[in-house]
């Protein structure tokens, strides 16, 4: 029986490759159905499979209805991690694609699609994660350092800060998120570094701290802000489209407080966050943590 190869130009992300393995007479995989559709006959049911992302495997046998055929579409096959067995279903074919989601590559729940991009599969990574395994975060709160953030300027020098530093010197709490987060008149880039300490001048420094260009799909992004209060200074920006559409400052207190943008205007635009520190004294360094919203990770 001959194999059906299906390909395109394989440059393009968005393009499909993929080859299906020998019919496998009498027997069906079971439990990864994505949906089943009548087809006038084998070869359609190949195309169907090629036109869905996610299908990796099918299943075909006879319809109720004379002359065509039931077509299930799957998620998985026969030689996905867990050995998956094939069931017996008489005058049924099952047929698997050669499939490198079987070795499960994408990295923290991304989903993994065969068939695309030289590799041969492309991992669809969810909300936080980026990367072709989606192994990278974004990195909005700061658990795992300071990620695609760029610096400009001395403000930023030693973030991000672990733990509630401020507390640690009798100051009001910072309530960040998790264990990391930008204080910008905090000295403790280390767990292991002394707690409660500031850099001398602490609010003598300016600069600027710029995230990873994210993707707005939704109504609203919010983050924990803190720090000073005068907004013509002291903020945090976002930026679409090479223009600062919205701002937010501190309250003139370490406390960081929840508050967020609607961003309905800007749904399917790119974006960015940008903190800016243009004051030395009083009052005069922005604290921030864990912006999340209705925010992608672009592909990279
Ligand atoms: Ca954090
Ligand atoms: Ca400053």
């Amino acid at each position: 029986m001959s194999r059906s190869h299906f390909s395109t130009r394989l440059i393009d992300d968005e393009c499909r490759s993929i080859i299906f393995k020998e019919p496998v007479q009498d027997k069906v995989i079971k439990g990864h159905l994505i949906r089943a559709v009548e087809v006038p006959n084998r070869g359609s049911c190949d195309v169907m499979c090629y036109m869905e992302p996610s299908c990796v495997s099918i299943n075909i046998g006879p319809s109720p209805q004379a002359g065509t055929y039931i077509c299930e579409l799957n998620n998985a096959t026969d030689d996905n991690k867990g050995s998956r067995v094939l069931q017996s279903k008489k005058d049924y074919i099952y047929l698997g694609i050669e499939n490198p989601c079987s070795s499960s590559p994408c990295f923290n729940n991304g989903t993994c699609q065969a068939g695309y991009t030289s590799k041969g599969f492309r991992c669809k990574c969810p909300t936080g994660f980026t990367g072709a395994f989606c192994k990278e975060a974004c990195s909005f709160n700061f658990e795992d350092g300071i990620g695609g953030w760029v610096k400009s300027g001395t403000a930023f020098d030693n973030q991000p800060t672990f733990g509630d530093n401020p507390k640690e010197r009798k100051r009001e709490s910072a309530r960040q998120q998790g264990n990391w987060w930008i204080g910008g008149a905090e000295l403790r880039p280390k767990e292991s570094a002394p707690p409660g300490k500031q850099p001398p001048d602490a609010d003598l420094p300016q600069g600027t701290l710029t995230s990873p260009c994210f993707q707005i799909v939704g109504y609203n992004i919010s983050f924990l802000i803190g720090g000073g209060c005068e907004i013509n200074k002291i903020r945090a920006e976002l930026i679409v489209n090479n223009k600062v559409v919205r701002t937010k400052t501190g309250n003139c207190s370490e406390t960081m407080y929840r508050k967020s943008w609607d961003v309905e205007e800007f749904i399917g635009q790119y974006a960015q966050v940008r903190l800016v520190d243009e004051k030395s004294a009083d009052w005069a360094h922005i604290n921030f943590d864990d912006l999340r919203g209705d925010v992608i990770c672009p592909p990279v």
